[in-house]
């Protein structure tokens, strides 16, 4: 009987093998061990492939997220604003971030240095209804969004939701009724009818144009607007990888953005058998902790992941910002840790990249000028850094490897790149040794393979703690970095015990300290 009994096992393990390769699209494929994604919002695509090779590459990030590629509304009042890229007029590929052919080599290039690109696509709706006509429109094609007419797909007035809305304005009014944040426009935008069999054609054309020029997968927007069953027929649509770069079968990695901190009838969970999901309630929560808001400690996240609430590990993309809330748009508010705060932000993020939850994305920023009326910001609007036409600059880099004319790059500030290593270096292991002092001192490690320390607390810390790694000296890669045999910042003596002493300043730069497998001298 227990041959039988294994016989049966064995033949529930292949089912459940065959029933995961239709909606295998968990996996994001990343290659060489490397685990963190950046998104480089709003950078050109010859920025991006030299980014790739010249930075990403060699420093073990696995992916990029790039903006939307397709064509897309221009705006002049207000001037070029970011958010014109959230309005597609076509699937042609010219966007802002430059044509086709460079969309083709930024790919080429990425793969061949192992970095793979994730491409944001805005398939739940259209422009504006007031987007008006005419050729103001990335790829000089003409549209008429008071016809809904984009005949360069084409998609008519056909191919729209309207006639199933039920609210007099014709947008979502309540986020309490489901079915008005489906069938309804999202401020506006012209709502995509994805129940048609030719919507979906023509949406999974698109995709699977990038899919076989070599990206691994989509960060998919605005998919509470859509419903799970014509999102599960269009992404059942799409091609396997290509197979110059990734194994055969591979299905592309989709993840969904569904703001879902609670309290609406749409909840991430009806998204997590098509891919994973945005967790926003990661960021909200943990910009929260490190701000020290509504009681809130450090000390409280041993339990950090699940034990939260968060959706189940395997289904979570998380990030600490994204392009929405660091600017108010979107949800988390106030709490979210932005580079505008750079020292919240940088412990915020190296929390992430050393906590095993979930695919970890970093933000890369443009920065503008800010402008408060009653507490909101009247310039969230601005596009990125660009010339007075509207076209979008390059990214300049600085002899000490910063960025200039306004990007920000925090993928590249010391702090946040070493501990994108960290997570590489770390990979697999679980989470352990943790320690607090029941406030905002906390440290944990993964596995022997790696420990942090934080002091988040208006007091030093000064304390022995098992980091749980073999003994040695190690180089601290937040206040330096170790190169060579040499260390530019903290040394961390750890005995052969696995105990090792700490003293972190809360006055220094960066009240947290990093150790890993690597970085021992
Ligand atoms: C622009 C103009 C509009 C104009 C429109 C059409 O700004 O005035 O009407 O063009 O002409 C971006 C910009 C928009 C821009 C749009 C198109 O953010 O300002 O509109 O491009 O150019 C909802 C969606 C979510 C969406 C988010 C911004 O569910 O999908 O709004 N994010 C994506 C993209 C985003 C993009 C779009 C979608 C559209 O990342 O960049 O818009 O392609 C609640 C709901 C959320 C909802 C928010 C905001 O959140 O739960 O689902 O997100 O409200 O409406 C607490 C709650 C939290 C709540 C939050 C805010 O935190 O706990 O649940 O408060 O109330």
């Amino acid at each position: 009987s227990d041959i039988i009994f294994q016989h049966h096992i064995f033949k529930l393990f292949i089912l459940l093998a065959l029933l995961g390769l239709g909606a295998a699209q968990h996996n994001p494929h990343t290659k060489h061990g490397r685990t963190a994604i950046v998104h480089l919002f709003e950078w050109r695509w010859a920025d991006i492939a030299a980014e790739c090779e010249r930075f990403l590459a060699p420093n073990g990030y696995a992916g990029v997220q790039i903006s939307p590629p397709n064509e897309h509304i221009t705006l002049t009042s207000p001037w070029y604003p970011w958010w014109q890229r959230y309005q597609p007029t076509g699937y042609n590929l010219c966007s802002r971030s430059g044509n086709e052919n460079e969309l083709r080599d930024m790919i080429t290039r990425c793969n061949n240095v192992g970095v793979n690109i994730y491409v944001d696509v805005v398939i739940n709706h259209m422009c504006g209804a007031g987007g008006g006509e005419g050729t103001h429109s990335s790829c000089g094609g003409w549209f008429s969004a008071s016809r809904k007419d984009f005949p360069s797909i084409p998609f008519t007035n056909m191919d729209f939701n309207d006639h199933k809305c039920r609210t007099g304005s014709g947008d979502i009014e309540n986020y309490g009724d489901a079915n008005q944040v489906r069938d309804c426009r999202l401020v506006g935008l012209l709502d995509l009818a994805l129940e048609k069999d030719y919507v979906r054609g023509k949406v999974a054309g698109f995709m699977n144009k990038l899919v076989d020029m070599g990206v691994a997968g989509f960060r998919v927007d605005a998919c509470k607007h859509m419903w799970p069953g014509d999102l599960q027929n269009t992404l059942g649509r799409l091609h396997n990888l290509n197979t110059k770069w990734f194994s055969g079968g591979s299905r592309p990695f989709i993840y969904q953005e569904v703001i879902d901190l609670g309290g609406e009838p749409i909840t991430s969970r009806e998204y997590f058998h098509l891919g994973r999901v945005t967790e926003f309630k990661y960021g909200a929560k943990l910009g929260t902790i490190f701000r020290k808001w509504n009681g809130e400690k450090l000390s409280y996240t041993k339990s950090w992941g699940e034990g939260w609430g968060f959706m189940p590990d395997g289904n979570a993309l998380v990030f600490i910002d994204n392009h929405d809330n660091q600017r108010g748009h979107g949800a988390g508010g106030a709490a979210i840790a932005t580079f505008w705060d750079p020292r919240i932000h940088k412990m915020a993020v190296a929390y992430m990249l050393a906590h095993p939850y979930g695919v970890a994305r970093v933000m890369s920023s443009f920065r503008w000028d800010r402008n408060f009326v009653n507490g909101k910001d009247q310039n969230d609007w601005i596009g990125p850094p660009s010339h007075g036409n509207g076209a979008t600059k390059p990214v300049p880099i600085n002899p000490d490897q910063t960025c200039g004319d306004g990007w920000v790059c925090e993928h590249r500030w010391r702090q946040i790149k070493n501990m994108a290593t960290f997570r590489n270096v770390v990979n697999g292991q679980p989470h352990a040794n943790w320690w607090d002092n029941q406030s905002n001192q906390v440290a944990f490690g993964r596995g022997n393979r790696g420990f942090i320390v934080f002091n988040n607390d208006d007091w030093n810390l000064d304390v022995t703690l098992n980091t749980g790694m073999p003994g040695g000296t190690y180089c601290d890669v937040v206040s330096g970095n170790k190169d060579g045999g040499r260390c530019s910042g903290k040394q961390i003596q750890v005995g052969g015990d696995g105990h090792a002493h700490f003293k972190i300043s809360n006055q220094d730069e960066d009240p947290f300290v990093a150790i890993h497998a690597d970085s021992k001298l």
